[in-house]
């Protein structure tokens, strides 16, 4: 199984320009959304299967504000409208990548590597408040996270089947202090240093719910401070994926 699948992704590579992504795709109640409405427009849009490429976020990129939720995203929530999400539900990001195989469309897929999403809560607790802000400051924390299932690796056979995995999907904490949030995803192919490719993207969100958790902590803005750039830049080695540090902070349980 394993190997008809590294041959299918082989024969498939011969198809692609590229294997990169952004998010533009919010999972609410069940239902993925139209491009770019609830998630923050980037401008590098372009998407991958056939279609142009665009460079991947390397080394360079941890400093930049675009990692917080993609390229000039921080200023494009003017045009994206915000979601209202119930705590406790599940909620997701789907990516715009896919691949093809020789038969033409195969699926849509993350890359290998650590998966997670944080909540910032907007200093202006107004829709259009939450659409203006930059999420500069912003004290991010973390709701969930997604590591290696075994030391070889991320996903399994039985994810990795078909269109299994093309989302990421996780839930809002109960408790979470209901509010107007950026929603930051966040994907890495950890392959160390310059190798590395980072991917971000934030949905407008306003969360509704009993609220009643601890302060949400521990927090950490984006770009990132340089202890956890050398997380973000450590490269995952296949045989030792188990002790692989998530890079960030632990996950706020509310
Ligand atoms: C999700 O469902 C809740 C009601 O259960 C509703 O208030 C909310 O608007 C829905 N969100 C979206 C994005 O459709
Ligand atoms: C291409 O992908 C489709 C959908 O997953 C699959 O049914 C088909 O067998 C694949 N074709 C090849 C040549 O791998
Ligand atoms: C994410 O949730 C959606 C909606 O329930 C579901 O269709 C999809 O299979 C889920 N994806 C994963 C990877 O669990
Ligand atoms: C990564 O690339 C940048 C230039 O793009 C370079 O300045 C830097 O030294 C590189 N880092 C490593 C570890 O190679
Ligand atoms: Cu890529």
């Amino acid at each position: 199984m394993r190997l008809a699948l590294c041959f299918t992704l082989v024969l498939a590579s011969i198809y692609l320009t590229s294997a990169h992504y952004n998010f533009p795709y919010l999972l609410v109640n069940e239902t993925f959304s139209p491009v770019f409405l609830y998630t923050r427009r980037v401008s590098d849009e372009t998407h991958a299967g056939n279609g142009p490429s665009y460079p991947p976020f390397h080394e360079k990129d941890l400093e930049s504000p675009d990692i917080r939720c993609g390229r000039d995203a921080t200023v494009s929530g003017v045009e994206t409208d915000v979601a209202t999400i119930v705590a406790g539900s599940k909620v997701g990001f789907r990516p715009n990548f896919w691949i093809r195989n020789t038969t033409g469309f195969f699926g849509l897929v993350l890359h290998d590597g650590p998966l997670a999403a944080y909540l910032a809560r907007s200093p202006i607790q107004t829709k259009k408040g939450l659409q203006a802000w930059d999420g500069a400051s912003g004290a991010f924390f973390k709701i969930a996270e997604r590591g290696p299932t075994t030391n070889e690796r991320w996903f399994t056979d039985e994810e990795l089947q078909g269109v299994q995995f093309s989302e990421y999907n996780f839930t809002v904490p109960v408790r979470t202090p209901p509010g107007f949030y950026l929603m930051r995803m966040d994907s890495l192919l950890p392959r160390g240093g310059n190798w590395t490719q980072f991917y971000a993207g934030c949905a407008q969100v306003e969360i509704v719910g009993q609220g009643g958790g601890s302060e949400p902590q521990p927090t950490v803005n984006f770009p990132v401070l340089e202890e956890m750039r050398k997380e973000y830049l450590a490269k995952a080695d296949s045989g030792q994926l188990l002790g692989y540090k998530m890079p960030g902070p632990s996950v706020w349980k509310g």
